[in-house]
């Protein structure tokens, strides 16, 4: 894409709402703008950031033999009285009448219409386990919509819900969602330490929350160092195998984590000292298992191995994919801007043109550009070049590749990495190559 064509708004100015550092630089990147309290639109630059995260989280929810569908936004109070939660759930629900005056409401998340859903197709126990998820729009009429997307009223998620015939079988797809969570966190650049937590209004007696460290994380942290630098994507576990499930989720619950919520003191205090690591973190996932509360209170049932009708256990996997970009942001960017982890930047590098209207300099970007993908962006304004670099680093795209009078006669560019701040002087086929073959 051309910077001169674009819709990539950068702003100089730091907004005077915005409190955190990641709420800032997404309105000064030009990744969002607010168009009510907690709702937000999301401009080109931000949308291929949810995008790429989507595709990363996708490809680890298909890993472990989830389905992709989707559900609509707008959901039926019947089917929310059926579980009992339409009048529990509280203010945070928008509930919307039609001109029928039927009542709707705009789905917070989705156990009662997925239950509803499943029990219309699956009616024995040969047809389980089943893993279904989506990624949509929720809403919750939070109180305090704060810190940009981070807490908002409009917000990505993705969801998942698994149903199996017995206990056994869906802690095991609770163990295996909690790997193809570590697996998608580290994808996405970042660490995300799995923390003991509460069921809240989903309810059900065994959950975690995923948070990533980060000063301004709403909840303190305190966790084993054990927990730091495993490589979920190097050890493959095989996600069929109970047995190897099982060993995997015992190793990573036996290291101590809890959020200041479930903090145990004694327990902390059993840990050697150089290993305690306490700070804040970021909530960006949550999982649940809960049994046959959705699928009792519903009175969805399927045929057992013995002929009687049981219960299906559920469990309920959520990702804040819109929160996440905020999170993100938060865990990576310095005093210039934000710092992409290369897996989910909106665009890979970003052809810096020096002297905008020098032949050389134009023909030697115009022919880079010509050769990239479309995750390259050209600066092509007719701006100074100290503005072309501020913007550079304020969108923290991973590389920038320098174009300049000097360079250009000699057939050369700069390749610096925003993350290292490293300069190279190389040639433009090389600059391609090493940004782009990964
Ligand atoms: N049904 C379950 C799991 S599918 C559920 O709704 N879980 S949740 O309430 O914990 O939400 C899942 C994730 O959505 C959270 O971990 C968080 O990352 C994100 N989230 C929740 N509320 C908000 C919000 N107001 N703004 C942005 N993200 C949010």
């Amino acid at each position: 894409m051309r910077l001169s064509r674009s819709f990539l708004p950068t702003l100089k100015e730091t907004p005077a709402d915005a409190q955190i550092a990641s709420h800032r630089l997404m309105l000064r990147a030009g990744l969002v703008r607010q168009t009510a309290s907690g709702i937000y639109a999301w401009l080109p630059a931000g949308l291929r950031v949810l995008r790429n995260i989507e595709t990363i989280v996708r490809q680890e929810q298909n890993r472990v033999g989830a389905q992709e569908l989707l559900m609509p936004t707008l959901q039926s109070a019947d089917l929310w009285r059926r579980s009992g939660r339409y009048d529990a759930y509280g203010p945070e629900m928008l509930r919307i009448r039609d001109r029928h005056e039927r009542e709707l409401l705009y789905g917070p998340t989705n156990e009662e219409m997925i239950t509803d859903l499943f029990g219309q197709v699956v009616k024995s126990y040969k047809d389980l386990p089943k893993a279904l998820y989506h990624i949509q729009w929720k809403f919750r009429d939070e109180v305090r919509p704060r810190f940009g997307v981070m807490r908002g009223r409009e917000f990505l998620m993705k969801d998942a819900y698994s149903f199996d015939q017995d206990y056994a079988s869906a802690v095991a797809s609770y163990q295996r969602m909690m790997l193809a969570y570590l697996r998608t966190f580290q994808r996405l650049g970042v660490r995300a330490v799995p923390m003991v937590a509460d069921t809240g209004p989903i309810g059900g007696e065994l959950s975690h929350e995923f948070l990533i460290l980060a000063p301004t994380g709403e909840s303190g942290v305190f966790y084993d160092a054990a927990l730091e630098g495993q490589d979920w994507l190097a050890e493959p576990v095989d996600t069929d195998n109970h047995q190897a499930l099982a060993s995997f989720f015992d190793e990573v619950t036996s290291h101590y984590a809890a959020t200041d919520e479930k903090h145990d003191e004694a327990a902390w205090d059993k840990i050697p000292v150089e290993r305690r690591r306490e700070g804040r973190g970021i909530e960006v996932g949550h999982i649940f298992y809960f049994g046959d509360k959705y699928t009792k209170s519903m009175d969805i049932s399927v045929t057992g191995p013995d002929g009687t009708m049981i219960h299906p256990e559920m469990g309920s996997y959520g990702i804040g994919v819109s929160r996440l970009v905020g999170a993100i942001i938060e865990a990576s960017h310095d005093d210039a801007g934000i710092i992409w982890p290369e897996s989910i930047a909106p665009f890979r590098a970003v052809i810096i043109n020096l002297k905008g209207g020098d032949e050389e300099c134009d023909a030697l970007c115009e022919k880079l550009y010509a050769a990239g993908p479309d995750a390259l962006l050209y600066d092509d304004r007719k701006d100074r070049a100290g503005a072309k670099f501020a913007d550079a680093d304020l969108m923290g795209h991973p590389w920038q590749i320098i174009v300049g009078p000097r360079g250009a006669k000699a057939g050369l560019v700069e390749l610096k990495h925003r993350a290292t701040g490293e300069r190279v002087e190389i040639s433009p086929e090389e600059a391609l190559k090493k940004v782009f073959a990964v």
